[in-house]
């Protein structure tokens, strides 16, 4: 076997090796969710294919041709039994694309499809696509809203990196062909816009994310929404916020609606990242919110701070400090796959249960907003325990005098 043969079959070995590493839960301590000792996709996941030109008269060196920087943001479905998720895939240029991967239980094994994701353009061609939201809804299509980003038009001369964000609609019904739907239509720039699965008043309804600049969100206050009369034909018309920022917050920078939400019995459950910024640079991190099924306008729970933070090494990667996620699956027994990415750079799983989370959201204090209400929060937690335990140890100490007697 020529040498080029040898370097070729061992690429193929340690990929499959690397595919077919059996990933085990990590308990989190906390009681929420579990996280998973191995990330899930990671660049070194994609398709040698994508990568290498295996002719040893056109790659004498069998290096990589096109170089895959990350894998992140992926948006979720569950189809045909398998657990699918649409990647967001970076490549060493910097344009990030999607590709499906899937898994047969939704923590290990995944495997991307043979061909990245073909999105059509429309007359204004996006520069850059990323972050699918992908929602199975009512009408029986399934959608996938993504970020578009294209240069400023009205950047000054010289400003490379002005940028304006907007949502591309596409949709399937075979997750193979895609159709591309136009725009939305919107006054402000927009990232992090999820369709909501079911019609509301005979309109499609929009989770939004209303922003003055590319980067800042400025006086946009928080997670929107609005209601859309032609989804053919996308524009917000109105537009409310439901999910505020606030000053001291885990979301006082921004904040974003993250996968399609899921309806459970005791409201819609929204998970969404929230944003602060420190001397270390932004922070990205995972909270959860509970609406009204009736309306989902109204939040009826929301447990201050975080439901999940970088830990260990998610914390460090293309940019640091960043969890994110914009998919999630249900399986019928009601066990919850969250889908994140971990600082721009690989993507993860961690398992949970509606109800846990469902009992995380009604069941955790509110934030109070100041110092002295979380301690009061503290201190009533203290009290409910000791109360609790005096009682029982009463009723331990009462059953073993009868039992002596
Ligand atoms: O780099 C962190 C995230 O930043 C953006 O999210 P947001 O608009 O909420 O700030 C997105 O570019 C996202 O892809 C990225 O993960």
């Amino acid at each position: 076997m020529s040498d080029y043969s040898k370097k070729m079959k061992e690429l193929i070995k340690n990929q499959e090796v690397l595919l077919s590493k059996v990933n085990e839960k990590k308990l989190s301590g906390n009681g929420f969710f579990d996280r998973y000792i191995n990330p899930i996709i990671t660049a070194n996941h994609t398709p040698l294919n994508w990568r290498y030109d295996f002719n040893p008269e056109t790659n004498p060196y069998l290096m990589e041709r096109i170089g895959i920087n990350s894998t992140l943001n992926a948006g979720a479905i569950k189809w045909d039994d398998n657990y699918l998720l649409v990647v967001r895939v970076e490549g060493a240029d910097r344009k990030s694309f999607f590709a499906i991967a899937e898994s047969h239980n939704g923590v290990d094994n995944f495997r991307f499809r043979e061909d990245p994701l073909v999105i059509p353009e429309t007359e204004n061609p996006d520069t850059n696509v990323y972050d699918m939201r992908l929602t199975a809804h009512e009408d029986g299509w399934i959608y996938g809203i993504f970020c578009t980003e294209r240069k400023d038009p009205t950047a000054a001369d010289g400003d490379l990196s002005s940028a304006v964000a907007a949502a591309g609609i596409v949709r399937t019904k075979n997750m193979n062909k895609w159709e591309r739907l136009p725009d939305l239509i919107s006054k402000s720039q927009q990232r992090n816009v999820v369709l909501h699965p079911e019609f509301v008043d005979g309109k499609y309804a929009l989770y939004t994310r209303p922003q003055d600049g590319f980067i800042e969100t400025g006086k946009g206050g928080g997670i929107g929404w609005a209601l859309i009369d032609n989804i053919e034909k996308a524009e917000i018309k109105t537009e409310i916020i439901i999910n505020f920022r606030y000053y001291h917050t885990v979301k006082e920078l921004k904040n974003g609606e993250g996968p399609q939400p899921i309806k459970t019995t005791m409201g819609w459950l929204h998970l969404a990242h929230g944003v602060r910024n420190c001397a270390a640079g932004l922070r990205y991190v995972l909270y959860l919110y509970l609406t009204d099924l009736q309306d989902p306008t109204i939040v009826i729970a929301e447990p201050a701070g975080y439901f999940m933070a970088p830990v260990g090494k998610e914390r460090v990667g293309d940019v640091s400090n960043v969890l994110f996620s914009n998919g999630w699956i249900v399986d019928e027994d009601g066990t919850v796959f969250i889908y994140y990415a971990s600082s721009d750079t690989r993507m993860h799983v961690a398992t949970t249960t509606i109800d846990k989370l469902l009992d995380y959201c009604t069941n955790s204090p509110a934030d109070g907003y100041r110092t002295y209400k979380s301690v009061l929060a503290i201190k009533e937690l203290v009290k409910k325990n000791k109360t609790y335990l005096n009682e029982k140890a009463e009723l331990l100490n009462n059953y073993s005098k009868v039992e002596s007697v």
